[in-house]
């Protein structure tokens, strides 16, 4: 664009927001409110992206092109505005008009709520996956849950977390479309009579509970061009808000029982991360999205092809995120037998060629079981389903291994009274797949190594990628701006030409600007943290992060209790020789998970032990900030030095956290696990810092019911120094950390964090030394840099179209 062009479109910007304002507040300009201001640009992005999205929908009607359909119970899109402007390609003119306008531009983003529709990675994922899709103009869309609480807003006080509900609704949320025209109708319990009528079976659904499910969709943008694709998130509401006839009888509570009971459905999402809890309000939500979602896309699918399912699964793929929408099985049986009168075999053969399924966790407590009462009652129909895929299942198993029981039994769909969904998942899917190569492996040869057998053909594996336009051209623009200027744009389509910047590898005065970004992120973080946290940190220390959900087998604990072994090293001698280190925490805690929140205070104890200490002479800072989110997440990331992935090798899928802070320029310190093995293997061994048992280790010492922690206990003054110190009174008057104690101690230490702790130390010393050469650590930071292109979302996008759903 010219220089009068840009003019003359800033000056109709300009024209258009000032009317817009007036508009949507009632005042002029000078008079509206930060949230005015925020709303009249959002309803100008949507009136931009709304006739290219209308459009996109006309093409996709044509059923031309295969369409994917992401289900999932979450989806964490994080604040859609910014992403908007970026994708349109006018978020220079809107920052420098509002500038002109005398307007504060991040003050008028920061009114958006962030949508926490997910827990974390999961959730995270599947915006990334959108993001990507819509970027490649490749039709995809996610399906899901419009829950009117997002996970809880986390506070600390006294240093404990503390829940507070997130109302993310209360201002109205301006990127969605209500669409009560496409509501579908959900049944839950009742009964099911087979009748006979001429001759066909067929099963009526009697005496049940209906719902209303109503979509609320979500325009989901392509980065400079014309796709347009829908993220489509479900509410739940009674078909009648009242019942009349009670409420004539004077039984006000009773007559508006029934729709709260309904409105529960989507009220809120459950705050569990790799935990499954098995209540009733759950099944009920993955049933709810699953049905309305398959519903609407069966309805679409045969309106543009003459009433007819021909060719379904020819155009339509399913795509299940985790188990949680693993009744898309048998729920599309029922609907091709039950509405479309289809029999077993033609809707078994167009269901599994549909479906396809991604595994997110290997932990055996967060695979999902369902009690067959349970899911019998609330959903006869679907459970009989579940049964004669079962059974059937259960022969072709008995013709391959003929009266191989124990085996058969122990890869039953329904077993110890139970619905096993990753068994469903796989059974029903023509594709599974893990989020990392390490992960694939170990579905292959552990978790589901009896189905990988019946099934070789089905499994895959397709290594997460995270959005290069949210997590580093939007988070850090300092950063995109240095490398446009270095390498020109083509980056922006195609990540892998990130390692142009290799040519600058020996630059000193690309190093210069390279690390004046780097500052510049970290004051901005520093600025947060004094902000948020009371604390002033140096911003030349070392930013060492680890930010992800609180869990034991992400081991925060090994990281506090290396702090903790640093801060006595430090009071033994105040003259040691080391970089000064700012370690920053955050993530939260499922609310019913003591021990997680145990650690959490046991980080922020540490941080008034070390912060208060004046001896320290500022050479160690702790910081947790509460609250972590995608909004916080974006100033994170590029902040940071260190990387930490710590994870007990085996355990972590994948991670993601770990792609978006290489991808920012942070150094690894990892274990082999999730990831991070394909990280080394992108920028090499010199440039990521691994440590600790390999995930063959830890599995082969828990064949062996673990390892004698006790052992390293007594072997290690550093470590009984340590574990002293969580129960004496050190970490404050009174304060104990028994449980921790316990865990490492008495129960063992399940997660490895004494018998890595030597390891951990080492490699921490290791960034020490790195660190202190500025001219190598600047080197490797920017190969990180360099050699992020293999972890964007795009990348994972075209592996699933070209593997799993084969889009060509
Ligand atoms: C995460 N799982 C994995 N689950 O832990 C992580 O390694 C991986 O990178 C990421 O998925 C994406 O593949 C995860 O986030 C959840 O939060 C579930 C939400 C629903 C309930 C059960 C946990």
């Amino acid at each position: 664009m010219n220089s009068s062009d840009r003019q003359k479109r800033k000056d109709e910007y300009k024209a258009t927001y000032t009317k817009k304002i007036e508009e949507v507040s009632g005042n002029c300009l000078a008079d509206a409110s930060l949230l005015k201001q925020y709303q009249a640009l959002a309803e100008m992005i949507m009136e931009d992206v709304s006739s290219q999205w209308a459009k996109t929908n006309t093409l996709y009607n044509k059923n031309e092109s295969k369409q994917v359909y992401f289900f999932s119970i979450e989806f964490l899109i994080g604040r859609l505005m910014k992403s908007y402007l970026v994708n349109l390609g006018i978020e220079d003119i809107v920052r420098e008009c509002s500038e002109e306008m005398g307007l504060d531009y991040e003050a008028i983003l920061a009114q958006e709520s962030d949508p926490g529709l997910g827990n974390g990675g999961l959730g995270r994922l599947m915006a990334c996956y959108l993001d990507s899709s819509s970027a490649m103009g490749m039709p995809a869309h996610g399906n899901g849950i419009r829950y009117k609480y997002g996970l809880f807003e986390q506070r600390i006080i006294n240093g404990e977390q503390i829940e507070v509900a997130d109302n993310w609704l209360k201002n109205g949320y301006p990127f969605e479309i209500r669409n009560p025209d496409k509501s579908v109708i959900v049944k839950y319990y009742g009964q099911i009579h087979a009748q006979n009528i001429n001759g066909n079976l067929t099963f009526v659904h009697e005496n049940y509970e209906p719902i209303m499910a109503i979509p609320y969709d979500i325009p989901i943008k392509g980065y400079h061009n014309e796709t347009v694709n829908s993220l489509r998130l479900w509410s739940a509401e009674p078909l009648e808000a009242f019942d009349l006839p009670t409420f004539n009888q004077g039984h006000f509570l009773n007559a508006v029982r029934h729709k709260s009971e309904a409105e529960a459905i989507s009220q809120i999402l459950y705050p569990n991360d790799n935990g499954f809890d098995g209540k009733l309000l759950r099944l009920k939500q993955e049933y709810f999205f699953v049905c309305a979602g398959l519903k609407r896309i069966i309805t679409d699918f045969k309106r543009s092809n003459e009433n007819s399912m021909d060719g379904f699964s020819d155009k339509i793929c399913i795509h299940i995120n985790d188990t949680h929408p693993a009744l898309c099985g048998p729920e599309l049986m029922r609907v091709l037998m039950d509405e479309e009168g289809l029999g077993w075999d033609d809707a078994w053969k167009i269901t599994v060629a549909a479906l396809s399924f991604t595994n997110h966790t290997v932990l055996p407590e967060a695979l999902e079981k369902w009690p067959v009462d349970m899911m019998n009652d609330l959903l006869p129909r679907i459970y009989m389903i579940i049964e004669e895929i079962n059974r059937r299942f259960l022969l072709e198993l008995n013709t391959k291994y003929p009266n191989d029981t124990p085996r058969n039994q122990s890869l039953s769909i329904i077993r110890d009274n139970y619905v096993h969904m990753a068994s469903l998942s796989i059974v029903s899917s023509h594709s599974i797949n893990g989020v990392a190569a390490l992960h694939s492996k170990i579905l292959r040869e552990e978790t589901f190594n009896g189905y990988y057998q019946v099934y070789p053909e089905r499994f895959h594996s397709v290594t997460n990628g995270v959005s290069p336009r949210r997590f580093l051209m939007s988070s850090n623009p300092e950063l995109k701006d240095l490398i446009d200027e270095s390498i020109g744009t083509t980056w922006h389509h195609n990540l892998f030409d990130l390692k142009e910047l290799l040519k600058y590898i020996n630059d000193p005065v690309f190093y210069d600007q390279f690390n004046a970004v780097k500052l510049s992120n970290k004051l901005r973080l520093a600025n947060y943290m004094a902000n948020h946290n009371s604390v002033t940190v140096d911003p030349n220390s070392i930013f060492d992060i680890q930010v992800k959900r609180i869990h034991e087998y992400k081991r925060q604990l090994l990281n506090a209790l290396h702090v903790l072994y640093l801060y006595n090293r430090l009071k033994e001698n105040p003259n040691l020789e080391m970089a000064p280190r700012t370690f920053i925490f955050a993530g939260k805690a499922a609310p019913g998970y003591y021990y997680a929140k145990e650690v959490i205070k046991l980080i922020t104890a540490i941080a008034e032990l070390v912060n208060n200490d004046v001896s320290l002479h500022d050479k160690l800072k702790v910081v947790f900030l509460a609250n972590f989110n995608v909004s916080l997440a974006e100033i994170i990331y590029p902040a940071a030095n260190i990387s930490e992935q710590i994870s007990t090798a085996g355990k972590e899928a994948s991670g993601t956290g770990n792609m978006k802070f290489m991808m920012n320029g942070a150094i690894t310190l990892g274990t082999m696990d999730g990831a991070n093995i394909e990280i080394l293997e992108a920028v090499g061994p010199s440039n990521i810092v691994t440590f600790g048992l390999s995930a063959d280790e830890v599995y082969n010492y828990q064949q062996h019911g673990g390892y004698r922690s006790v052992d390293i206990f007594e072997q290690d003054p550093r470590i009984q120094q340590i574990l002293h110190q969580l129960v004496d009174g050190t970490l404050g008057l009174g304060i104990s950390f028994q449980s921790i104690y316990d865990s490492l101690l008495l129960y063992n230490d399940g997660y490895f964090v004494l018998k890595d702790f030597n390891a951990y130390t080492d490699a921490q010393n290791r960034v020490d030394q790195l660190f202190r050469n500025q001219t190598v650590w600047t080197k490797m930071s920017i190969s990180n840099v360099a050699n992020s292109g293999i972890f964007s979302s795009d990348r994972s996008i075209k592996d699933y179209q070209q593997e799993i759903w084969k889009i060509i």
